[in-house]
């Protein structure tokens, strides 16, 4: 086992790998940029370097002074966590050459799941359903219009570089084709410097359902059940959960083991996440995510295992030591990301500085974050405060558990997403497992926000995460939340 983990991250990830360090006993050291000097994570560590000013471009994604820093602190491990370097093969190989172990995949496989329409390929050869379409790239416009009209309006451009969305067009028939071809090549040519676009049909009503993996380097393979991420916003995940209120053992059967075969079929190790639309019943592989996600502590919640200590196992030659059959599920997790944003004024970030603190606690619920009373959240960074996951016997145990908790929550100083995460965990849609991708705009969520923010006002309850309060209410504040939760519709 490793003596000594770097952690290439910030924020409460950082935090995440290192608690799974020190139970393991390994050091930790941390990389901060100069706006992270006294953020709780540089403070966990056992050693934390500075490497450079705020924007992740002079830090966090400088991998030639991350790595100086590993050999400085005979380092044999880094863990990247999400974002920044995590899906960079140019990091992971970078790594290996100096003898340090990224944990994570190869830089082969990083490469294999970069290129969506290569991926695409490679999935549709081992056996894997994809989305109808053509899975090459688009040379000229005139030659779509052909393969539409075979696969059948509207269809959808991608690019094949990026992720998240960026670029891709709805088209309905073939004038609009022939500008969403234009239209996807120009933002993906700007945005990645690569103007490689495919065509699929366009699914309706979908859901984004992804498995979690863990896969050894002795060719053991298993999935963690899936992960329901459909509530989500300009391809941001705002509430994710598992199992999925869709799944049945049949289809969990059918979708583990293609997404068991995607990961073979680009000879994968430690954790990864495969991505599939649901639609009218089908699902389709999207697209292979190639580090551990934000969301991976639902399915930690309902596995029992700790994924985190499995990828350091793995990246340090260790076995799964887990068969498929073993892995249960147990209950229901949630996970609502709280985040410092207006979700009334276009969920705009709102950095600044957290004047009152307290997280909810109690049974089944789980907070991980990196941030305290009079912690400021940087603009240099993404805008979430904290993970807030809630554990329940059933789905509507742990929906009421979520509840609970976000009523209990205080963060003051910042505009907070909490009056977001109420209005959708008390929508009948959300409460009947009716989800879609585009649940927000289809169920008219930003009304039933804005519902419960005056609900709140108007009951002399102003909570302080609904509005930002000022510091020195924070006591009448408190108490008139101890009430608001006490009497609350207990209908
Ligand atoms: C789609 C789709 C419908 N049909 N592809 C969005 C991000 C990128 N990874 C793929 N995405 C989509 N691809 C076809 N053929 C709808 C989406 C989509 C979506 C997917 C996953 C999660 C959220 C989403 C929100 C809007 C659209």
């Amino acid at each position: 086992m490793f003596n000594t983990i770097l952690v290439a991250n910030r924020g409460e990830i950082a935090i995440r790998v290192m608690r799974a360090c020190r139970e393991m006993d390994i050091k930790t050291v941390a990389v901060h940029s100069e706006a992270d000097s006294n953020a709780l994570f540089a403070k966990y560590a056992d050693e934390a370097h500075c490497i450079g000013l705020p924007p992740a471009s002079q830090s966090y994604l400088r991998i030639d002074r991350i790595l100086d820093v590993a050999e400085k602190t005979d380092a044999e491990a880094i863990h990247p966590g999400y974002g920044f370097l995590a899906e960079n093969p140019v990091f992971a190989r970078e790594c290996g050459k100096m003898g340090i172990v990224f944990i994570g995949p190869s830089d082969k496989s990083i490469n294999a799941a970069g290129s969506k329409i290569t991926a695409k390929k490679t999935m549709e050869k081992a056996g894997v359903p994809v989305i109808p379409g053509i899975s090459a790239e688009i040379e000229d416009p005139e030659s779509a219009i052909d393969a539409a009209e075979e696969i059948g309006y509207p269809v959808i451009i991608k690019a094949s570089a990026g992720g998240g969305g960026i670029g891709m067009k709805i088209a309905k028939n073939a004038e609009e084709l022939v500008s969403a071809v234009h239209s996807t090549r120009a933002v993906a040519k700007s945005a990645f410097g690569d103007d490689t676009v495919f065509m699929e049909k366009y699914l309706l009503q979908p859901r984004h359902i992804e498995f979690q993996i863990l896969a050894d380097s002795y060719g053991d393979t298993v999935h963690l059940n899936e992960r329901e991420c459909s509530i989500q916003r300009r391809h941001q995940k705002l509430i994710e959960e598992s199992p999925s209120p869709v799944m049945t053992p049949e289809l969990r059967e059918k979708m583990g083991a293609a997404a068991i075969k995607a990961t073979r079929a680009i000879d994968y190790t430690n954790a990864g996440t495969v991505e599939f639309m649901y639609s009218l019943g089908d699902f389709y592989f999207l697209e292979m995510n190639t580090r551990l996600q934000v969301e991976h502590p639902i399915t930690e919640m309902v596995t029992g295992i700790d994924i985190v200590r499995k990828q350091i196992t793995i990246a340090a030659g260790g076995r799964l030591d887990l068969e498929q059959e073993d892995i249960g599920i147990n209950g229901w997790a949630i996970e609502c990301r709280i985040n410092a944003e207006d979700p009334l004024n276009d969920f705009a970030p709102s950095p600044g500085r957290i004047t009152r603190y307290r997280s909810p606690g109690g049974p089944g619920i789980r907070v991980d974050s990196g941030v305290h009373t009079g912690y400021t959240i940087s603009p240099f960074y993404d805008s979430m405060v904290s993970k807030l996951i809630s554990w329940g016997q059933t789905r509507e145990e742990s929906i009421e558990k979520m509840l609970r908790a976000l009523y209990e929550y205080i963060i003051v100083g910042v505009s907070i997403n909490v009056p977001f995460h109420k209005a959708v965990l008390r929508n009948p849609h959300f409460i009947n497992g009716e989800l879609t991708t585009h649940f927000i705009e289809d169920f008219d969520v930003l009304t039933q926000v804005r519902a419960v923010v005056e609900g709140e006002k108007e009951k002399g309850v102003t909570l302080a995460s609904a509005i930002g309060a000022d510091d020195r209410k924070v006591a009448a504040i408190t108490a008139a939340v101890k009430t608001y939760i006490v009497n609350q519709d207990r209908k």
